[in-house]
């Protein structure tokens, strides 16, 4: 858990008249920091306007204190451990105890200052992508401001213009920093809690690693072959479920700081794109999917009415985005005879298993491999293996959960007669057609219903 002392202890200290443009160095309020992955309860409000807070798959937000009438936070850049899943931990960086960083929220109108130490062992500075900054705030490291060299602390100040969802990335030795996983998510509420209010508020963000089996860091010049596609730098079964509340309105926004494009997908339900990184989205121009593409560099947040209780798959689309481990160096046998395959092989590799020809689902069965990687595919649920990694969870919609209530609720309890089953018959074989050379006449489409 992070330590609130010096945030709600202080705030009662400072004075108004403290404040200024320029901060002296004992003004740095405590950076606090996180040493789970495992998302924490949304942080209400204790001063300035309310709203209602998110949560952070995986995460949590960033507490601040009040300084006058400005909100000051404080991002430590510094390396981490991030457990991806029971079973992998990578060797990234990221800011106060995690990759990727705390969410920040603030309402639009807030004055936040921001204070940023870096702990690296080279410089960075922090972009705050999508908002509507002065440019000497921007964070383009040479173009907007000096590099923040390791040990030193720089201050951003502005004022949040409008509402949203926008993140925070390096520009600074920028496609390290990011491969590395510095990244996090700024929720700017609007001022009006009457804006387009929802029940529970998700966010998270996608980052993408190449981290070879028995290794803990990434390869950070890798473009295109990742093996590690992650949301809030966690991959399936490691990435939180979502536990909703039946008819509650929702809302999931979701960063896009990988190097391709994510179509994320819901079962169960319809939900409309509200808001991107450029703003809210108009109600006159929003329709039903259920399937979204969140382009690089972008957000999407959508709201979604959770009116249908189950188990319900949440994931990108990308079939092999929802795999773990993955080497793509492959070939595929299926329909390949076994006998003549494990000949073959057996020649070459006398203890070698065979495997692949008629599909790779491997159920229970789980091959060999070095410490600190995941199989490719994996979970459980309670008929079976569920066969995915990577961007994949759940949303858990049922009766009567608590207000603030995120706890797990367990496998859904499917009503008697609601789920799809075997039937004990015999299936008919289907009359086909012979082959194209063993037709005895053309095939005739006369008297075909078309
Ligand atoms: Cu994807």
């Amino acid at each position: 858990m992070f330590s609130r002392r010096g945030f709600l202890g202080t705030a009662a200290l400072v004075t108004a008249s403290a404040v200024s443009g320029r901060v002296q160095a004992a003004a740095i309020p405590e950076a606090p920091t996180m040493d789970k992955a495992v998302m924490q309860p949304p942080l209400h409000p204790t001063s300035g306007p309310d709203y209602r807070p998110v949560v952070t798959l995986n995460g949590w937000s960033l507490p601040w204190r009040m300084n006058g009438d400005w909100k000051e936070f404080h991002l430590v850049a510094e390396p981490v451990v991030r457990e991806f899943a029971d079973g992998m931990k990578a060797n990234l960086w990221g800011y106060n105890g995690q990759a990727p960083g705390p969410t920040i929220e603030a309402v639009e109108g807030d004055k936040v200052r921001i204070f940023v130490t870096n702990k690296l062992p080279e410089h960075t500075t922090v972009h705050w992508h999508g908002m509507i900054v002065p440019a000497g705030m921007d964070g383009v490291g040479g173009l907007n401001q000096p590099h923040i060299t390791p040990g030193k602390t720089f201050v951003y100040e502005f004022e949040m213009k409008h509402s949203g969802t926008f993140m925070y990335h390096p520009h600074s030795d920028e496609m390290v920093q990011m491969a590395m996983g510095m990244m996090g998510m700024f929720i700017v509420h609007p001022r009006d809690p009457a804006f387009r209010p929802v029940d529970r508020d998700f966010v998270f963000i996608m980052s993408s690693y190449l981290i070879d089996p028995g290794t803990y860091l990434p390869k950070v010049n890798e473009m295109t072959d990742f093996n590690m596609w992650t949301w809030n730098s966690r991959v399936y079964p490691g990435i939180d479920p979502m536990p909703i509340r039946l008819g509650d309105r929702i809302r999931v926004r979701i960063g896009n700081l990988t190097m391709t494009n994510h179509p994320v997908h819901v079962h169960g339900h319809n939900f409309a794109v509200t808001c991107t990184d450029g703003g809210w989205v108009p109600e006159s121009a929003q329709y039903p999917e259920t399937t979204t593409d969140v382009p690089v560099g972008a957000v999407r947040a959508f709201d979604m009415l959770a009116d249908n209780p189950g188990d319900w798959a949440f994931h990108c689309h990308k079939s092999h985005h929802t795999m773990n481990a993955m080497g793509h160096d492959v070939r595929n046998f299926i329909g390949v005879s076994r006998k003549d395959l494990a000949k073959a092989v057996g020649k070459l590799a006398p203890d070698a298993m065979v495997m692949g020809s008629t599909g790779m689902a491997m159920g229970n069965m789980e091959m060999p491999a070095p410490d600190n990687t995941l199989p490719m595919m994996t979970g459980t649920g309670q008929f079976g293996p569920i066969e995915m990694g990577g961007m994949f969870t759940v949303m858990k919609i049922r009766e009567g959960l608590g207000r603030d209530d995120y706890a797990d609720p367990g496998p859904y309890n499917y009503p008697p007669g609601t789920v799809a089953y075997e039937v004990d018959a015999p299936a008919a074989e289907p009359a086909r057609q012979p082959p194209a050379g063993e037709r005895k006449t053309k095939p005739s489409m006369k008297g075909m219903k078309m």
